[in-house]
């Protein structure tokens, strides 16, 4: 009823992008004056988003398919308790806290040397290299409505990332309910698009909540995390623990005593700005591909002799890249488009595992799963991308590229 036409509204909206660069700038010293402003954006950018959402979710062809139908409710009820929170109220006297504020920001910042203007909004273009960034809140005084509101749009934003946990799966579940009733082709380009949108915007999404939340709620005593951003992520040690877990995967799996062995080549140290659960979701979800790829080739009574995975991890100008290449017997170049679809995929993992839990989807080492698709999205989020090369009866490079100026657009449109 009215809601519709609310979301119908805030669908006119463009999505505001937000870079990795300008959540750590902004999350760099968190008060509550700058949580305010940030729950404020917040506040404005997730209804948009959300809008976006219900209104492509009711467009596409698999729209009457009852998970769909539950999943669109999801993001219309979460979209509904943002438009529904009541807005902070401004006092004059806090406008005015405001602009004393911003003018205290600038009497000190005029007077550190080596920082450049014009102060730019968090929200606006990424900044250009070099740039020092200021924000012109840093000296506003906090005052109770903004903390009460503060604590609220927390609450209600962990709440929808909660809601949402199981999208994945229900979409999969969605896709599965479309492909019964029309048997339709399992490489539709509209169908790929389209989801591959739907989940690049839910990894936005909730990097927005998960940063915003991990700077109100803390820990705070790391002073190499802003939120959930590590400023100084080690590369090398991110590898090392991904190994360690997808061989006891794999042993776990194919009741190995011995998975093939990974051999890691590092240069040295490798520290940049990245999210480490991200890199460690990617870098997993390939080395379980490399594993199985190696022992369903050689058979699970080769255990001493597997040809080693290894994985080379370059560090240039402008990209890290890790490059995981194992022996496992390739793919056929025909078959590489089918890796990166979510309508081949669900056939497989509901094969192997018919039972395969609702909300997580983390069938270990189960068909070419979600995992290739969504590391590629995640990948792609902060800039870099994911490629595989595949010598057909020898094995396959998967590239990882990951942008080391970490400046690249928010991927909203692809
Ligand atoms: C394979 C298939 C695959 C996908 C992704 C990464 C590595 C591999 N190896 O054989």
């Amino acid at each position: 009823p009215r809601i519709a036409d609310q979301i119908k509204h805030f669908a006119c909206f463009p999505q505001t992008g937000v870079s990795l660069k300008q959540m750590v700038l902004f999350g760099q010293k968190p008060s509550t004056a700058t949580m305010f402003k940030a729950s404020q954006f917040l506040h404005e950018e997730l209804p948009i988003r959300l809008a976006h959402r219900v209104k492509e979710l009711d467009q596409v062809q698999f729209a009457d398919m009852p998970s769909i139908i539950r999943v669109k409710n999801w993001y219309a009820q979460s979209f509904q308790e943002l438009i529904e929170l009541p807005p902070p109220k401004i006092s004059s006297k806090m406008k005015e806290e405001f602009k004393r504020g911003a003018r205290k920001s600038k009497e000190y910042f005029d007077n550190v040397p080596n920082h450049t203007y014009p102060p730019r909004q968090p929200t606006s273009q990424p900044y250009p290299i070099g740039h020092r960034y200021y924000n012109n809140i840093q000296h506003v005084k906090c005052t109770p409505e903004m903390t009460m509101y503060n604590e609220e749009m927390v609450k209600t934003i962990e709440g929808i990332k909660q809601r949402h946990d199981p999208v994945v799966t229900t979409m999969a579940q969605g896709i599965l309910e479309y492909k019964e009733k029309t048997r339709s082709s399992l490489l539709d380009t509209d169908i790929q698009q389209f989801l591959d949108r739907f989940y690049m915007s839910r990894i936005g999404i909730r990097m927005l909540i998960g940063q915003h939340s991990a700077l109100y709620r803390g820990p705070f005593y790391r002073n190499d995390y802003v939120g959930v951003i590590c400023t100084r992520t080690n590369i090398k040690e991110i590898a090392m623990d991904a190994i360690a877990n997808a061989r006891f995967i794999c042993e776990d799996h194919y009741g190995l005593f011995k998975a093939p062995d990974v051999h890691m080549f590092c240069p040295a140290d490798i520290e940049f700005m990245y999210v480490p659960s991200h890199l460690n979701h990617m870098v997993f979800e390939l080395l379980k591909n490399s594993l199985r790829a190696v022992v369903e080739r050689f058979g699970p009574d080769y255990e001493d002799i597997y040809p080693p995975i290894k994985l080379v991890i370059a560090h240039g100008k402008e990209d890290i890249t890790i490059k995981i290449s194992d022996e496992g017997g390739g793919i056929p170049r025909s078959a590489i488009p089918m890796v990166w679809t979510y309508m081949y995929t669900t056939a497989q993992v509901q094969e192997l595992e018919p039972e395969f839990n609702q909300t997580e989807f983390k069938a270990p080492l189960a068909g070419f799963g979600y995992g290739l698709p969504t590391s590629r999205l995640y990948a792609r989020y902060f800039g870099g991308d994911l490629k595989l090369i595949s010598m057909e009866g020898y094995g396959t490079d998967a590239y990882l590229h990951l942008n080391r100026l970490s400046n690249s657009d928010e991927p909203l449109i692809m």
